[in-house]
Parts: C-alpha cells; sequence; structure tokens
C-alpha cells in the first residue's frame, strides 16, 4: 500500500497534485498528513519528514523501503507503476504537450506563485483585485495559464484530452483562481469548473475546510482564522 505524505490541505499546492491524481485514478493510499508549522530546522513538521525525506518537504510517497519525492517525481512514479490507467495521455504529441505544461507549471509561474499562495477556505477576491492591477508578471502568468487552458481539444475536454498528470498540476492552479478571483476567458472558466466538479477536487475541498488550522506563515492577507472566510 502506498503513503503519501502531504502538508495541510487548505495550503499545501505540492502534496495535492500527487494526492488528486491518487484519488481521482482509484488508487488506493494510504495519507500521512504533517500539519505545517514554522518550519524551523528543530520544528515538528522538520523532525517528521526529515526521518524519510532528505529535502526536509512534503509530498513524499512511499512505497516499502522506496521514497520517492517531488511531486512531478511521485506522478511520473505512479505512472509508471500502474500503466494501464494512462495517467499520461496514450497519444505521443499529447503526451508532449501534457509534459511540457506540467513542467511549465513545475518550474515557473513565480508571480502567482508568490503573490496568491493557496488557501482554499479563504475568500481573498479583493486582495486579487488589487494584485491583479498592481503586477504586470501576475497579469502575464495568468494570461499564459488562461492560453493554455483554453488550447484544450476540445471545450468539454481535459487540458491533454482524458484526466491526465496535466490536469493534476493544474488543479492546485485552479484554486489559487478561486480564491483570489483572478479573470478569465469563458474557456479557461470552463475548464476551472471542470475541475472544481471532480469528486477527488470536492473531497479535497472538504477536507481542507475541515482542518480549521491557522498557519500565520502561509497567510499573508489574513490575521486570524475567522477571517474572509468563504460562505
Ligand atoms: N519541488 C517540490 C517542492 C515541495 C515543497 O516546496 N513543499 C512545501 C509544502 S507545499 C514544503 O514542504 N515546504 C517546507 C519548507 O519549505 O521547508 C515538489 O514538487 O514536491
Amino acid at each position: 500500500m502506498y503513503q503519501l505524505f502531504i502538508g495541510n490541505k487548505n495550503y499545501s499546492t505540492w502534496s495535492m497534485r500527487p494526492w488528486i491524481l491518487l484519488t481521482q485514478a482509484g488508487i488506493s493510499f494510504q495519507e500521512q498528513l504533517i500539519q505545517f508549522d514554522s518550519f524551523e530546522p528543530e520544528s515538528e513538521f522538520k523532525t517528521e519528514i526529515l526521518k524519510l525525506n532528505p529535502t526536509g518537504k512534503v509530498p513524499a510517497l512511499v512505497n516499502g523501503d522506496l521514497v520517492v519525492w517531488d511531486s512531478l517525481a511521485i506522478c511520473e512514479y505512479i505512472a509508471e507503476q500502474h500503466p494501464e490507467l494512462r495517467l499520461w495521455p496514450e497519444e505521443k504529441t499529447l503526451r508532449a504537450r501534457a509534459r511540457c505544461i506540467s513542467a511549465e507549471m513545475h518550474s515557473g509561474f513565480q508571480s502567482l506563485r508568490n503573490l496568491c499562495p493557496m488557501n482554499v477556505e479563504a475568500d481573498l477576491a479583493h486582495i486579487g483585485k488589487q494584485l491583479w492591477a498592481e503586477h504586470v508578471q501576475l497579469r502575464a502568468d495568468v494570461a499564459r495559464i488562461d492560453q493554455i487552458w483554453s488550447e484544450r481539444p476540445s471545450e468539454d475536454s481535459f487540458l491533454c484530452g482524458e484526466f491526465s498528470i496535466a490536469d493534476a498540476f493544474y488543479a492546485p492552479v485552479v484554486m489559487r483562481f478561486e480564491c483570489f478571483k483572478l479573470p478569465l476567458s469563458a474557456s479557461g472558466q470552463a475548464y476551472a469548473q471542470k475541475i472544481l466538479s471532480l469528486a477527488s477536487v470536492q473531497q479535497w475541498i472538504t477536507e481542507a475546510r475541515q482542518e480549521q488550522m491557522f498557519v500565520p506563515f502561509d497567510e499573508p492577507y489574513r490575521q486570524h482564522r475567522e477571517e474572509l472566510l468563504k460562505d
């Protein structure tokens, strides 16, 4: 049985990717959640995660004696373990595109990442509006993401046809857009809704809202938990 070590569902975008992939694909795994804290070297989070992952970060996947860390490496490993599930598209050009856009997400969009951290339970629309007006690079990141989401093979398909690792990679981005209400084209919005309607994503959202934790480190825009909660 796989064990997936993740962080708080309200905040952890990197954890969300392999969790959504495994859940959406119906692969059973045991979830091990390590609560976020200050991430100081002596913190409980670091003490726990460093027992298995030398980078001191989540997510990490354990399968027997093997530990796989880094969200992309975990998804690649899962895809190799379950070739029949076609977690990358079967068709070569779509597969190449899925890999390109996943890599783009993995290493890019710094402005969006820095300015709009995921916060599933919060409604930060007014902050999003302000950030949008002030940061040209955020507008560029959003425009590129909107383009990626709008270039899917057909209006009702996922990013590269069937649900794939690429969609698991962009699911946390959808959550950032939801929280900060960043503007999208009609096609980009339709894709965001498609992701939000997935059972795996709904489960993540429900569990994130049940956590009711406030980690100041991850809260640049709120002073306390009761502030700016979604309905
Ligand atoms: N490239 C890594 C990044 C993982 C990462 O940054 N995880 C964050 C949580 S969302 C973390 O554990 N941070 C702890 C720290 O920075 O000390 C991946 O894709 O898994």
